[in-house]
């Protein structure tokens, strides 16, 4: 049997968003908030009718406790905006409560399904990563929530990792990260783990790395890929020149791989590389062609 959801009069409504109770009962009779009646005829609100207001209307919940429920409980219960897939919504409002044994066992799931790691990755870790940003821009997750989420994740993609088999010594060489003032660790070790479930001996160096770091690396490592992730720009023209350096520097014969929502179509006439990804299955296209043409 469903669990009764919880019901709230208009006037804890208009505590919570801390608006007058008229306007929570003119809502009410428009159908801006569905309504239900009691048999004596008084308005009650159930929680999804107030998610569902406060996702169409776009207005924060100010006030939780006057529900009498935690910030929590009401911010993340379908309130953190996504893709319609079941998995995708369980996974985010798992991720957001920080239930790290229900992501998992999400992720597990769609991978024993036959989906790869690094899809089943992407398809959840993305899509409840990007709602959460969202949900935490419009006050609806804490800032801890989103910093927890990450860890989790970080946690997960480790474990999907170790999880593959050895790389033989044959194996291509690729490595890469993000550069100084880009503090975005996901995305890289999404890359890394795209990368070596196609066969890539691929390392990650993390995030916020001097340009010089990684070419010392690509000296030592002897990489025929070099992947950069960008998420966020600092100081454009230190970006400009540390990318070009890069470039510059790594060898012919190695190809520089780039991708992230930081490259805007202003930034990317101005850099240097082999190829622009705009997701990982264009990345994993483009090294699988690289290996094929040995
Ligand atoms: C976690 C997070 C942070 C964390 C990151 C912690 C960490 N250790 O990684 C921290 C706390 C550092 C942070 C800080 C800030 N953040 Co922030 N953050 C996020 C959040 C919620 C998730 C980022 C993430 O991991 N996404 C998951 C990854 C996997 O998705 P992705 O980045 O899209 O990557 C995919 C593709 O781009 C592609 N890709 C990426 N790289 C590469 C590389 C290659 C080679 C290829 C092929 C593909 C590829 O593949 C990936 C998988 O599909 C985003 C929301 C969002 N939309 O992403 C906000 C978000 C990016 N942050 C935002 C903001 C505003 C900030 C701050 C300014 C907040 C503040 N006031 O301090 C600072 C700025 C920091 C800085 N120097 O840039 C805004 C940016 C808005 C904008 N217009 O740019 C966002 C969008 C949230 C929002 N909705 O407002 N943030």
């Amino acid at each position: 049997m469903a669990a009764k959801q919880p019901q709230f009069s208009p006037k804890q409504v208009a505590s919570a968003l801390q608006a007058s109770e008229s306007s929570v009962k003119r809502w009410c009779d428009q159908g801006a908030i569905s309504t239900i009646r009691t048999v004596g005829g008084h308005r009650k609100i159930t929680l999804d009718a107030l998610q569902h207001f406060l996702r169409s209307s776009n207005r924060p919940l100010i006030a939780p406790q006057a529900l009498g429920l935690s910030a929590n409980r009401v911010a993340t219960e379908g309130m953190i905006p996504g893709g319609q897939d079941h998995d995708q919504k369980l996974f985010r409002t798992a991720l957001a409560q920080g239930d790290e044994d229900a992501c998992r066992r999400i992720l597990r799931m769609r991978v024993g399904l036959g989906a790869s790691r690094s899809e089943a990755a992407d398809f959840l870790i993305t899509d409840a990563m990007h709602g959460i940003g969202e949900a935490w821009d419009c006050h609806r997750v804490d800032a801890y929530q989103e910093r927890r989420g990450c860890e989790i994740c970080t946690r997960l993609l480790g474990e999907l990792r170790n999880e593959l088999p050895p790389m033989p010594a044959t194996a291509p060489v690729a490595l890469g990260g993000t550069l100084s003032g880009d503090p975005y660790q996901l995305p890289t070790t999404l890359v890394e783990l795209s990368l070596r479930e196609s066969g890539w001996d691929a390392m990650n160096l993390g995030s916020n790395l001097p340009a010089e770091s990684l070419l010392r690396a690509v000296s030592d490592h002897r990489p025929r890929l070099v992947w950069l992730s960008v998420s966020s720009i600092e100081d454009a023209d230190q970006f400009v020149r540390q990318e070009n350096l890069l470039a510059e520097k790594i060898g012919d014969d190695v190809a520089l791989l780039i991708g992230g929502r930081g490259l805007t179509d202003e930034i990317r006439p101005k850099l240097r590389y082999t190829a622009h990804c705009d997701s990982l299955r264009n990345l994993v296209d483009f090294a699988f062609m690289m290996r094929m043409q040995g």
